[in-house]
């Protein structure tokens, strides 16, 4: 049976993915994130079936949430076994995202997905490393100011990814509108 790699996530407005996408320089050999892959995730979800992907789908259909003006603030490296693995722009202020992520658990839990045990922090990843990416210090210093004017999450995506070579491709399959 073909499963779905799902996943719940916010998208950045254009003009922020732009000033993302003019950070993404200045570490040999990462595979810096394209413009239709930024997003921040608010719930990993992963492989379901085809009858359980419609119910998620229903379920968030009836979120009910408040619209997160949220800015983007500075930089950060994720380390995977001792080694760089990723670097990623924060999204700050934390409660409201952190409540909406709530909020998505709360309604997945409805259709059997079980909550999130991993500590939830919002980032915008920007590039993955492997072993034969160069240092990343020179990026996080000069990337560590990022910062971005205020600008608004006004829906949640229901993503589903597809692994390729080259890495996963990110398509949108639903859209839920916030509370303006
Ligand atoms: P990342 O960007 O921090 O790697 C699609 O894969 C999205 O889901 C990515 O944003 C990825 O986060 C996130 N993701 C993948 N696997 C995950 C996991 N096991 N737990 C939480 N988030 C995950």
């Amino acid at each position: 049976m073909s499963t779905h790699r799902l996943f719940v996530a916010l998208r950045p407005p254009p003009p922020i993915r732009s000033l993302l996408i003019a950070a993404m320089h200045g570490i040999s050999g990462a595979r810096w994130q394209d413009d239709d892959q930024l997003h921040l995730t608010l719930r990993f979800i992963g492989e379901v079936d085809h009858h359980r992907a419609e119910d998620i789908a229903a379920t968030l259909g009836v979120i009910h949430a408040p619209a997160i003006t949220a800015r983007i603030a500075g930089t950060s490296l994720f380390e995977h076994r001792g080694q760089p693995h990723m670097v990623w722009a924060g999204v700050e202020p934390l409660a409201p995202l952190a409540a909406l992520h709530r909020k998505v658990d709360q309604l997945l839990a409805r259709v059997g997905i079980a909550p999130e045990t991993r500590a939830f922090m919002p980032h915008i990843t920007l590039a993955r490393l492997n072993r034969a990416a160069g240092p990343v210090a020179p990026f996080l210093a000069q990337s560590g100011d990022l910062a971005s004017p205020p600008f608004v999450f006004d829906h949640v995506l229901l993503y589903e990814s597809e692994l390729a070579h080259g890495g996963a491709r990110y398509h949108p399959v639903a859209r839920y509108p916030l509370d303006a």
